[in-house]
């Protein structure tokens, strides 16, 4: 009977020590995610209130992170782990994919469409499984008018949109800057093009428009916006070329209700280069904050140009040492983890 007795006191202590160790291990397992949880189970399904992104509850949401440079220049970051580091190590929540459409290697412009297409879809798998969300960027910027391709733009957001019909995290960017003359009535016809088709597969996703003058125009929007619910506009600064006076063409706008979304911006000049400005990029910041908007930096690469976050000598696509990161790249990252703790 004492025998029987201390076999199960044994038992019950091995099932007591197992129990904990299974506990300690999912612990471990969450770790890395800081116990949070991921930016997609908090927020769900986005939408457009007023000139404010909000999560189902109506609770305004601030979307913010990288975006890649031209995905045919530099498909490597692309990766699950590059994402996986840019949500856990910079605290980020969304990715934006920027697909070139008219220059090296673009998809209207002798690139692989078929080569390009796997690696949005793959982009989108790998936020996804990060629990972030995705912006798919139609990168117009050397065909000036996104009106050039239309009709490839039809098809590519048809078929694009029809895989995530279903899906919460994933965001359209239609057309990335329009520029050189090109009017907002022009981009309105080819958003009205564009718009209904993704809506036929993605009813309620989140669909951003490019204004005039590389996306800053952002004021010809006001007296003919779009007639169509989840849609922002893009405002993108460099912040060694664009000061006071677009921060106050943006907080018009804004006043006036319109939903503006900074899907890139620079610390930088407009070429992507040149010295930082962090004076003007801190500026932009405090509005940025003041107002809640969603903002993408520009580029996650390892170009030797003052934009790119990662040094040029640097191979990693992931878990970038502070020495691994460009002054550009030490600077978003520090502002991503102290704006959003
Ligand atoms: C730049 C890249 C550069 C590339 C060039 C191609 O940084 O490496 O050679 O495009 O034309 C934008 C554009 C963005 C530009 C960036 C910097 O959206 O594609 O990237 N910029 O010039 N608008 C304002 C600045």
């Amino acid at each position: 009977m004492k025998k029987a007795v201390s076999v199960c006191i044994a038992l019950l202590g091995v099932i007591f020590c197992l129990g904990f160790g299974a506990m300690d291990s999912s612990a471990a397992q969450t770790g890395s995610d800081k116990g949070k949880e991921t930016p997609m189970a908090a927020y769900g399904a986005l939408r457009v209130q007023g000139r404010n992104l909000v999560n189902e509850k109506g609770e305004k949401v601030q979307l913010y992170g990288m975006s890649t440079h031209g995905i045919s220049w530099f498909p490597q970051f692309v990766s699950r782990e590059t994402f996986q580091t840019l949500k856990e190590d910079w605290n980020t929540n969304c990715i934006r994919i920027a697909m070139y459409t008219a220059e090296y290697g673009g998809y209207c412009s002798g690139g692989s469409q078929e080569e390009l297409k796997n690696l949005v879809k793959n982009g989108v798998s790998y936020a996804t499984e990060t629990g972030m969300y995705v912006i798919i960027d139609w990168h117009v910027l050397q065909d000036r008018d996104p009106n050039v391709y239309k009709d490839e733009a039809v098809t590519f957001f048809d078929e694009i949109s029809a895989l995530y019909g279903n899906q919460s995290n994933v965001l359209y960017e239609i057309c990335n800057e329009p520029n050189s003359g090109v009017s907002w009535e022009m981009i309105k016809n080819y958003a009205e093009a564009v718009i209904p088709v993704i809506r036929r597969n993605d009813p309620d996703a989140v669909i951003i428009v490019g204004t005039p003058n590389w996306s800053q125009e952002i004021d010809k929007v006001l007296e003919n916006p779009l007639d169509y619910d989840n849609v922002m506009y893009a405002l993108h600064f460099y912040a060694a070329t664009h000061t006071d006076w677009l921060r106050e063409r943006c907080k018009i706008c804004l006043e006036a209700g319109l939903p503006v979304f900074i899907s890139e911006f620079g610390m930088c000049d407009a070429s992507g280069s040149g010295g930082n400005d962090f004076t003007q990029a801190t500026e932009w910041m405090k509005l940025i904050d003041d107002y809640h908007l969603s903002y993408c930096c520009w580029n996650l690469a390892n170009k030797n140009e003052t934009s790119s976050i990662i040094q040029p000598d640097c191979m990693k696509i992931s878990k970038w040492t502070e020495e691994e990161l460009s002054e550009s790249g030490r600077w978003i990252q520090r502002q991503f983890l102290t704006e959003h703790p």
